[in-house]
């Protein structure tokens, strides 16, 4: 049975705009109760409006001045809602649990069972590593398992660690946010201890003469839904890749400065490895992106456009360093062409966040003309949320939406912070209502939240504890229909419905770590 009345099903802040969506039904008034059964508001709905995307009739309810904490449900025609709860911390438990996820994705350690319950394992993928066509082994050890499978890959490692760490930087509630890790109790900030144990992978996985980046560590193919020190078979090393090195020299550069304070010597240890990355990227080229050998069938992360990486590179190193060819190199690529994007394919916002903020001399006409490029792209999602009945700034459902969707809601909020127009931060926050259920399929898209959340992710220490693992975003609707259970289940179905609970979708279930940073970049509004 579908959800008829669909709204965040984590909560409200009491000073939050709250709309609901209604449907399957036709609605003139709608009502507000509290838990004694009185009513506290009622109003007149709006619409029917039609949602293409969606396939249905949509009416409208404001209940925004429902502001006093407390537990309420919404009434319309022959419908009544669940629990609405408005409180200041209804996001406290949820911003936890999407941040603690990367220590319980570590590999190449023991999960303890008083850290991990359900999903401690004992070490894993702690061999050392073939270097892909030799019989060279070498040490890689540690970092974040990807997703539901144990690939460990560069590219979208890099995305990740900035995503954090802007996320951190913007955010007191997560520079103070205690995970209970085992870095606990030091100097060191939580997050940042996080952070720096996918750094400390990233670093070995640069070749230490060339300075070239692998592409990724998995084995040659995925395993069984088993726990990870259960998938034993060879750990190989893809050959190096553009797409690595650049990211790689972007986010160490980036990722130098936030532990300066903390510990100098790995502050420029990461710096002197984004530095010898990006020099080696002048001797590389590698047209039409990684391409898995033919005996890997592992995650690809293929990218045939190396520019956004590139872009991201030159302007992290020039606001770490301030050196005069870094600052060339950015600004012959932006004049050439201002780009855009935070994905793990399209990371140029990256280079205009850091090129915007460097505290060197900049290109004033420039700097116009990208704050001019973000505004008039925010634009453009505020356009696309106006006529989506559920706000939703999305054109496009493919792999991964969610994640689309919350680098929508930053997008938004980027330009808000830069602006300081109030409209790009109101739907800012509707992308993160639809993730959290006022969506079409009626799902709050994060694991063990809301009435209505995924229980069958496609993850495997999910299934080997046979219970979902707390706090992770899934890949949300693709109307690609890109794995059998899709094809199955969602054939004929309007592009946002496009999504399936069930474990072997893993184009529409399954999660990964780029989506849960996304969600933790998203939700830095909070403050
Ligand atoms: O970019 C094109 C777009 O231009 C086009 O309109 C659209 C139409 O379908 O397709 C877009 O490409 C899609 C791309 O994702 C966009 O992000 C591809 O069809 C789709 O196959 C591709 O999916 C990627 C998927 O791997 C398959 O390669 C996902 O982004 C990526 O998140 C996912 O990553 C996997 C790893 O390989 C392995 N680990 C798990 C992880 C998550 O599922
Ligand atoms: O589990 C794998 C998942 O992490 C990947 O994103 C996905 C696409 O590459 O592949 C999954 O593995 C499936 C494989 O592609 C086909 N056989 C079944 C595997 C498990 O569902
Ligand atoms: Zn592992």
């Amino acid at each position: 049975m579908e959800e008829r009345i669909l709204m965040n099903q984590v909560g409200y802040r009491p000073g939050d705009v709250k709309h609901a969506v209604l449907k399957d039904g036709v609605y003139d008034t709608f009502k507000v109760v509290d838990e004694a059964g009185k009513t506290v508001l009622e109003g007149k709905v709006t619409g029917p409006v039609h949602n293409e995307n969606a396939g249905e009739d949509n009416y409208l309810a404001d209940f925004s001045k429902v502001s006093e904490p407390g537990k309420y449900y919404l009434i319309a025609g022959d419908v009544k809602s669940e629990a609405i709860c408005v409180g200041e911390n209804v996001y406290q438990d949820l911003l936890y649990d999407i941040t603690r996820f990367f220590y319980l994705q570590r590999c190449g350690c023991e999960i303890p069972a008083e850290l991990g319950g359900k999903f401690a394992h004992k070490s894993c993928h702690d061999t050392k590593a073939r270097i892909y066509g030799t019989d060279t082994f070498i040490d890689v050890n540690g970092g974040w398992h990807d997703a539901g499978d144990y690939g460990r890959y560069v590219a979208p490692a890099a995305m990740t660690v900035a995503q954090l760490l802007l996320a951190y930087q913007n955010s007191e509630k997560l520079r103070k946010l205690e995970l209970n890790i085992p870095e606990s109790g030091r100097a060191l900030p939580d997050v940042l201890s996080e952070i720096k144990y996918e750094l400390d992978w990233m670093l070995k996985m640069q070749d230490r003469v060339t300075g070239q980046v692998y592409h990724k560590v998995t084995c040659a193919s995925f395993p069984g839904f088993v726990m990870p020190e259960y998938e034993t078979e060879e750990l190989i090393i893809s050959p190096v890749s553009v797409t690595a090195t650049a990211t790689f020299a972007a986010s160490l550069a980036m990722a130098s400065s936030f532990y300066e304070d903390y510990n100098e010597a790995f502050s420029k240890t990461l710096l002197d490895a984004a530095k010898k990355a990006y020099g080696a990227l002048a001797g590389m080229s590698m047209p039409g992106g990684f391409k898995n050998p033919s005996d890997i069938v592992t995650g690809e992360y293929g990218d045939p456009v190396d520019r956004d990486e590139l872009y991201w590179a030159a302007a992290a190193l020039y606001q770490a360093t301030g050196m005069e060819q870094y600052r060339k190199d950015f600004e012959a690529l932006a004049k050439e062409q201002i780009m855009h994007g935070y994905g793990w394919e399209d990371v140029a916002t990256y280079g205009n966040l850091a090129y915007l903020s460097a505290q060197y001399p900049k290109d004033e006409a420039l700097v116009e003309a990208i704050k001019k490029d973000m505004t008039a792209l925010a634009d453009k999602y505020l356009e696309i949320g106006k006529k989506d009945s559920y706000e939703c700034c999305l054109d496009e459902y493919k792999w991964g939406s969610n994640l689309y969707l919350a680098e929508i809601g930053s997008h938004l909020y980027d330009a808000y912070a830069l602006t300081g127009n109030e409209e790009y931060l109101k739907a800012a926050w509707e992308q993160f209502h639809y993730l959290m259920g006022k969506n079409p399929t009626g799902y709050c898209y994060v694991t063990g939240y809301g009435y209505k959340a995924p229980v069958y992710p496609h993850h495997r220490p999910s299934v080997a504890a046979d219970s979902p693992m707390p706090g992770m975003l899934v890949g949300g609707p693709d109307c690609g229909l890109h794995d059998p259970d899709a094809v199955e289940h969602c054939t004929g179905k309007p592009a946002a419905k496009c999504y399936i609970d069930v474990l072997g979708s893993y184009s529409t279930n399954e999660v990964t770590i780029y989506w849960n940073s996304a969600l933790i970049y998203l939700m830095l509004m909070l403050k």
